[in-house]
């Protein structure tokens, strides 16, 4: 799923010293979560790593997770460098437009 080019592209850019960093991607989840296991595989198959936070019903992880994306209630709910992406949908809805690669292009401080 566009995951191989976007390595490829990647490893060329790191190989080049151009890509200084890898963007900081969060993810709140909670067990037995099947758009968080959805999630963490796109992000996995693109090589990308991530922190995930354990944020079931009523821990403050999750009321943190909720303030952080501006109300958003579910998990997972995502982060790339601080900016809320949304659930596993919408992670899904940018890596078919491509916008997920721009997003991490820029995170990522490419040109
Ligand atoms: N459209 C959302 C759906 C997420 C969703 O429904 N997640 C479930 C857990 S798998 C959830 O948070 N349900 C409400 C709850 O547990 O309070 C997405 O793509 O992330």
């Amino acid at each position: 799923m566009g995951a191989r080019p976007y390595l490829l592209s990647r490893i060329a850019l790191m190989a080049a010293g151009w890509d200084q960093r890898m963007p900081e991607i969060e993810i709140y989840t909670q067990p037995r979560c099947a758009y968080c296991l959805a999630a963490r595989r796109l992000l996995t198959a693109k090589g990308l790593a991530f922190r995930e936070i354990d944020a079931p019903h009523g821990s403050p992880e999750r009321a943190e997770a909720i303030h952080r994306s501006g109300g958003r209630t579910t998990v997972p709910q995502i982060f790339i460098d601080g900016e809320p992406v949304g659930g596993a949908d919408e992670l899904a809805m940018l890596e078919r437009s491509g916008e997920l690669d721009r997003r991490l292009g820029i995170a990522a401080g490419q040109p």
